[in-house]
């Protein structure tokens, strides 16, 4: 992509209604637009990280065994009044009406819809299932906040398991617990799962999973050993249990078993939440299945939620610096950002020319910054939005045959050769 001709219209000025640093960070970059409070238009550089981030969710969702469906954003009220949910869910829920006066709603989550679908599984061979989708949802958050960290509209990962029995469903969000650190290991970030309670997704067995960073809205105790077998991505719900980690209710200092040099006290977003909740939709609303013996089964059901937009956001206050954001290498919108020091000069053009056209050719996105700008504005631009790889060409460096390349995370230049430069970059 050509900076020229790139919709990113980024800001010189800290937008006075941001008050934290990822919110900052993603307006002045051009990420994003508020269009009223807490609903966001995405514009092509904050989209490419998003659709990035959506895509390990897929892949990981995938490999756990889970199917992918689309369910619609907006519900009838009558699948929810058949749950019993429907008066309890209170004013975050945005209700209206259609032409035919019939009562709508902007889901917030999607128990009841996807087992109103599984009613259509019949056999207990049929089970054991687990659907997603990665669908917009709409809460009315009584304070949206912080940019796409507490939207109204928000786009959410939702999985939903239907087992035969509780060792079945066990089995299914030990499945997903795990597919959960797999993902967040692969978008860069360490995430500490913490047993949580189930509010009102109900039910009785529950993890929270928190982006250490400290803007973080609560405050979590863990055993550091948690965290170093979280970076692994390799914890399960068993292992998990041999390692300390509360929210700050839940913590007692006088209680808790872990030593205190091995003690961390950190705060934490919450970018996932899983749940176990056994029968509570499936019996009332009717998910029930054929036994073996004829019986009747009601499904023992599961839901696990990943706040992919919220992602976007956590991975910005997890990783940036003072000049702006550093993308882990698996989301960054371009891998690479070539600045052409000169542009105009026949030469600078020209190199820079062949090394977008190579690098593109070889699959390698590159940002490539030929604008008619100052050195300093190309520089501090490239830095705000944070991309992995910096790749300087300028006429001194042409003449001298090397070029700069910087990594934006160590902050490291090296001026090698061009060959060099490329063969790193293709690495
Ligand atoms: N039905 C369950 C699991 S599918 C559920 O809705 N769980 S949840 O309420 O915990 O939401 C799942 C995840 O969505 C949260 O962990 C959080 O990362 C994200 N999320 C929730 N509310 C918002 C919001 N207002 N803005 C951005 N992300 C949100």
């Amino acid at each position: 992509m050509r900076l020229s001709a790139y919709f990113m219209p980024t800001l010189k000025e800290n937008p006075a209604e941001a008050q934290i640093v990822s919110h900052r960070l993603m307006l002045r970059s051009g990420m994003i637009r508020q269009q009223a409070a807490g609903i966001y238009a995405w514009l092509p550089l904050g989209y490419r990280v998003l659709r990035k981030i959506e895509q390990i969710v897929r892949e990981e969702q995938d490999a756990a065994g889970a199917q992918e469906i689309l369910m619609p954003t907006v519900q009838p009220a009558e699948l929810w009044q058949r749950s019993g949910r429907y008066d309890d869910y209170g004013k975050e829920m945005l209700r209206f009406k259609d032409r035919h006066e019939r009562e709508m709603l902007f889901g917030p989550t999607a128990e009841e819809m996807v087992t109103d679908i599984c009613r259509e599984i019949r056999s207990y061979r049929d089970l054991p299932k687990i659907l997603y989708n990665i669908q917009w949802k709409f809460r009315d958050e009584v304070r949206p906040r912080f940019g796409v960290m507490r939207g109204r509209e928000f786009l959410m990962k939702d999985a939903y398991s239907f087992d035969l029995d509780k060792d079945g469903a066990r089995r299914s969000y030990e499945a997903m617990f795990r597919a959960y650190m797999r993902t967040y290991a692969r978008l860069g970030m360490t995430a500490i799962p913490v047993k949580a309670d189930t509010g009102p997704i109900g039910g009785d067995m529950s993890h929270e999973f928190h982006i250490l960073a400290e803007t973080g809205e609560s405050a979590i105790f863990f055993d550091q050993e948690l965290e170093e077998k979280s970076r692994a991505g390799e914890l399960t719900v068993d292992s998990m249990n041999q390692y300390y980690a509360a929210a700050e209710e839940k913590h007692d200092a006088d209680k808790c078993p872990v030593p205190a040099e091995r003690l961390r006290t950190m705060r934490g977003i919450e970018v996932g939440h899983i749940f176990y909740f056994g029968t509570k939709y499936s019996e009332p609303m009717g998910a029930v299945v054929q036994g073996p013996n004829g019986e009747t089964i009601a499904a023992e059901m599961g839901s696990y939620g990943i706040g992919v937009s919220r992602l976007v956001g956590a991975i910005i206050e997890a990783s940036h610096d003072e000049r702006g954001i550093i993308w882990p290498e698996a989301v960054a919108p371009f891998k690479l950002g070539l600045i052409n020091l000169k542009s105009g000069d026949a030469a600078c053009d020209s190199a820079c020319e062949d090394i977008y056209r190579t690098l593109s050719e070889q699959g390698v996105e590159v940002l490539y910054d030929d604008r008619n700008e100052r050195a300093g504005v190309k520089f501090a631009d490239m830095d705000l939005i944070g991309l992995p790889w910096q790749l300087v060409i300028g006429p001194k460096g042409l003449a001298a045959g090397v070029v700069e390349l910087k990594n934006r995370k160590s902050g490291e230049k090296q001026e090698v050769s061009l060959e060099a430069a490329l063969a790193r970059l293709t690495a």
